[in-house]
């Protein structure tokens, strides 16, 4: 049996303050432990309670956490993890103007790494993912959604997916796969992207049985796939038994926030171009909006999505990086969360559920992630930070001290040798 006790917190956020996921002013609701302690025994939270009473337990490992900001492991609810090469001969097109979809129109963006991923053998896409997963976790992030979609063909969807499980298995993060054979035309289906859907579709009971896949996704976006496509074909996901997404509302308005209700979607994502009317069902739903001001910030085009107009509406809000080598490349969700206060003018107590549980329930997750709780795994963070406000408000560095995966310690800040 092995235990960790973590002394000294100088703030504790736990999270567990309400059951299910936050929406709208219950995101404002943050409640702080100050002078707090936490102990972990066999890879879970056993104790949670005031310093000077756990002090005094014996453990294997005794962690003074000098005052520092405690909070439970950040939950990424959207990343396109696997893929094969990069892009940065894309950004010189991007600083001339070019807008995104216009380059995927020609044959690139989402179609350079269709190709690139298609040409990379299953072991070499592991080894990137493991890379990037060892980033994320340096983040602070412990648990982490991963998208296919850089196939668009039976053999390398699947591949994307096994690539993400096995990853999943071998990794100390946990991974939760969604299925994105949607996310856009290849030249073999230009003239009937109807075909594509039909042949991903015949994929669902097969990454069904092979328990490939949790989520299905599809970027409903001018170009790419319609609402009225994106609608049927995710029936038929839901019809084989997948809770679905989608990339909605991203670029150009066309009703995707409303799709995403109206599907009883687990989670809407983007929304950056949402309608009113779309905000006003996604506030009267459970379906989570995942906002990605990364993208935003990165194509440097158009408006962020209005967080606050969905908060105050009574919206349930998730942020993540949207992780994907074409338009928002990074894995620092801490960026995200600067960007979240800075552009979408989302509060720190927003941040930090739209970070942790609402991010977990995204994801299907709320019962596991995103809390600090006695008997939950001891995902945990300590940060070199007083307190949770600082983490959004110093931009663009990494805060993390120290990261525990179920009890265990994951990541260490290292130190400068010279
Ligand atoms: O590779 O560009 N928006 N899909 C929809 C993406 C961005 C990922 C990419
Ligand atoms: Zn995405």
């Amino acid at each position: 049996m092995h235990t960790t006790l973590l002394y000294n917190i100088g703030q504790l956020l736990t999270m567990d303050h309400h059951n299910g996921q936050a929406h709208g002013k219950a995101m404002q609701e943050l409640p702080v432990f100050e002078d707090y302690a936490l102990f972990m025994e066999d890879g879970k939270v056993s104790k949670v309670g005031p310093s000077d009473e756990l002090e005094k337990l014996q453990a294997d490992e005794r962690v003074d956490c000098e005052g520092k900001l405690v909070t439970p492991g950040i939950v990424e609810p959207h990343t396109h993890l696997v893929f094969g090469g990069s892009r940065e001969h894309e950004m010189a097109l991007k600083q001339q103007g070019v807008p995104y979809l216009d380059i995927l129109a020609q044959g690139g963006g989402i179609l350079s790494t269709v190709k690139a991923t298609r040409e990379t053998s299953e072991e070499a896409l592991y080894e990137k993912a493991m890379f990037h997963l060892d980033r994320m976790a340096s983040y602070g992030i412990t648990t982490v959604e991963a998208k296919s979609g850089y196939g668009m063909d039976e053999e390398t969807e699947l591949k994307q997916l096994r690539v993400a499980k096995k990853a999943g298995e071998n990794h100390p993060l946990d991974v939760i796969s969604t299925f994105l054979g949607a996310h856009a035309i290849t030249k073999e289906f230009k003239e009937n992207p109807q075909a594509l859907l039909d042949e991903m579709a015949r994929l669902f009971p097969i990454i069904k049985e092979e328990g490939l896949a949790e989520f299905v996704d599809i970027f409903t976006e001018e170009g790419v796939f319609s609402v009225e496509q994106s609608r049927d074909y995710l029936q038929k996901a839901k019809e084989h038994g997948f809770d679905v997404k989608l990339h909605a509302d991203e670029i150009v308005p066309l009703g995707g926030t409303e799709l995403a209700v109206e599907l009883d979607a687990r989670s809407g994502d983007h929304l950056a171009v949402a309608s009113d009317e779309g905000i006003q069902a996604l506030a009267k739903s459970n379906t989570i909006g995942v906002l990605l001001p990364g993208t935003i910030f990165y194509l440097g085009k158009g408006d962020f999505a209005r967080a606050r107009d969905m908060i105050e509406a009574g919206a349930a809000i998730a942020i993540s990086t949207d992780f994907n080598p074409g338009s928002s490349v990074t894995e620092n969700i801490q960026l995200i969360m600067s960007l979240a206060a800075l552009k979408m003018k989302m509060t720190p107590e927003e941040i930090w559920h739209a970070v942790t549980v609402n991010a977990a329930h995204a994801i299907n997750r709320g019962e596991e992630a995103g809390q600090i709780k006695v008997g939950r795994n001891a995902d945990v963070v300590i940060w070199d930070a007083p307190n949770y406000m600082y983490i959004p408000y110093h931009y663009g560095v990494n805060h993390v001290n120290t990261v525990y995966k179920r009890g265990k310690k994951l990541y260490e800040r290292g130190s400068l040798h010279g």
